[in-house]
């Protein structure tokens, strides 16, 4: 990457790629309307390249005076744009050959192809978005449910940079006291006692430490939210974990058939209760015997039994229990679970009575056929009220963290637990002041304050080029 401000000019095409109405070829740098002046012919020349205004014309290889496509360009004069810098996007008709065609025309006036997530790493080096409003740009990007997609639009408009800045003056404030104590700790002895050091410690343990603490909780209690709700199909072959999966999704997802063994890797898809993204998986079904690829799905079903929210083990009535059961049992009991007695609709070997007898740890069971729609939605219903908190399916929940930004407000927290017991043992104002630097400097990371490049690298990775 070049250095800052940057002197190269990045290009990429910005929709998905693909036959489509519109497609987008986006230019962010110095060299960006100079590179649209060498390719775009305006149909009317007055104005043609007026700021933050569309112009009708055509992409025209300069080289041989082609007229590639009839487009749409806007151009967009530093820093009022996405980037901060000059902007141009060219909407352009969206295929395969005319976007790779356009591209290919702007990189030729010595423009560089950007990398995944630049042109937002570009606007958060100008100042035009926090880190974790760039966070939340590709947040919204992946919003599969409305709880999530709420939550990123929260984080874009600045809700978690405005907390996090109000703390960090806060702690500004705290150490020029802790430096004034330092620099005169007779006046200080001799005016307040020790007054000042209680304020200090007050601020500390009683209302910053419990409201990063409370911030940072949100993420554990709330992050079905965010991320959704893992579920895990699990059960012997052949009770009908495929089946459920494809009922719940809504299409044929997992191959579903009468031989046992056919699901032997983990199949995953999602649905949405109540606003709430649901990440299904169904596994290679728990039985001893099973060849070296089958034991290999098998244990990574009872790896993800581990990892899950909640877990649905189903057991299929029209065949006895069996050891198998009992191996599974074993898994699932220790996590949030549901038992489906499912394939009611066949004559009934075993009942509700023998699961909960020969598996006292069972909480709760429900008994279904996966084959009838009105079962799968009572289920869902089942799932919504059992699993899914109140709290979770509130219209207007508090604003939660991700993973990353907890982690800051942990380390924060520890950071601000320390330095009021320092202060609260009389220890040394400057060891206070050290923690109290290292709680802000934590802060800090969540809006990008001094974050290193290797922060930066690892948060842009995850966008995709283009944005
Ligand atoms: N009668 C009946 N058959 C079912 C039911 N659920 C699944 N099956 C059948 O059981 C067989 C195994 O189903 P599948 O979903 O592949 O089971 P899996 O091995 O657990 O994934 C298939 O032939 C399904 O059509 C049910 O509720 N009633
Ligand atoms: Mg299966």
């Amino acid at each position: 990457m070049d250095g800052f401000p940057f002197s190269e000019t990045i290009c990429a095409v910005a929709t998905p790629i693909g036959e489509a109405g519109i497609g987008i070829v986006k230019i962010s740098g110095p060299d960006a309307l100079t590179s649209l002046r060498r390719i775009f012919r305006a149909r009317t020349v007055a104005d043609a390249f007026a700021s933050h205004r569309l112009h009708l014309g055509w992409i025209v290889d300069p080289s041989t005076d082609q007229r590639l496509d009839e487009v749409l360009v806007s151009y967009m004069k530093a820093p009022r744009s996405y980037t901060g810098e000059d902007v141009v996007e060219i909407n352009c008709h969206s295929g395969y050959a005319i976007l790779d065609r356009i591209l290919r025309l702007v990189l030729a006036q010595g423009v560089r192809l950007a990398e995944p997530g630049e042109f937002t790493r570009r606007a958060f080096m100008n100042g035009r978005l926090d880190l974790s409003q760039a966070e939340a740009v590709v947040e919204l990007i992946r919003s599969r449910s409305e709880q999530e997609l709420a939550i990123a639009g929260r984080q874009l408009r600045g809700e978690l940079s405005e907390t996090v800045h109000a703390w960090r003056r806060r702690l500004l404030n705290i150490e020029a006291s802790l430096e004034a104590f330092l620099d005169f700790p007779e006046e200080l002895e001799e005016e307040e006692g020790s007054s000042g050091h209680d304020a200090v410690s007050q601020e500390l343990r009683d209302r910053l430490l419990p409201a990063v603490r409370e911030l940072a909780s949100r993420y554990d209690e709330q992050r079905v939210l965010r991320e959704g709700l893992a579920l895990v199909l699990a059960g012997k072959p052949n009770v009908g974990k495929s089946s459920l999966l494809n009922a719940l999704v809504g299409r044929d997802r997992a191959i579903v058939t009468p031989i046992p063994g056919t699901t032997r890797d983990i199949i995953e898809d999602t649905f949405v209760i109540q606003g709430i993204c649901v990440r299904v998986l169904d596994t290679a079904g728990v039985r001893s015997g099973a060849d070296t690829i089958e034991s290999c799905g098998i244990e990574r079903t009872l790896r993800s039994v581990e990892e899950a929210d909640l877990v649905i083990w189903l057991i299929d009535t029209s065949r006895p229990l069996s050891c198998d059961d009992d191996l599974i049992a074993a898994h699932v009991i220790r996590r949030p679970h549901l038992v489906i007695l499912n394939k009611a609709d066949l004559p009934q070997v075993i009942g509700r009575k023998d699961v909960f007898d020969r598996y006292p740890g069972v909480e709760h069971a429900v008994s279904l056929s996966v084959l009838r729609p009105d079962d799968i939605q009572q289920l869902r219903e089942t799932i919504r009220t059992r699993f899914l908190r109140d709290a979770q399916l509130s219209a207007c929940p508090a604003f939660i963290p991700n993973l990353r930004q907890k982690r800051a407000l942990d380390e924060a927290a520890s950071a601000l637990e320390r330095a009021a017991r320092l202060i609260a043992n009389g220890d040394f104002l400057e060891l206070v002041a050290a923690e109290v630097r290292t709680a802000r400097t934590a802060l800090e990371t969540i809006v990008g304050i001094g974050a290193p490049e290797d922060l930066l690298d690892e948060v842009f990775s995850k966008f995709c080029i283009g944005k």
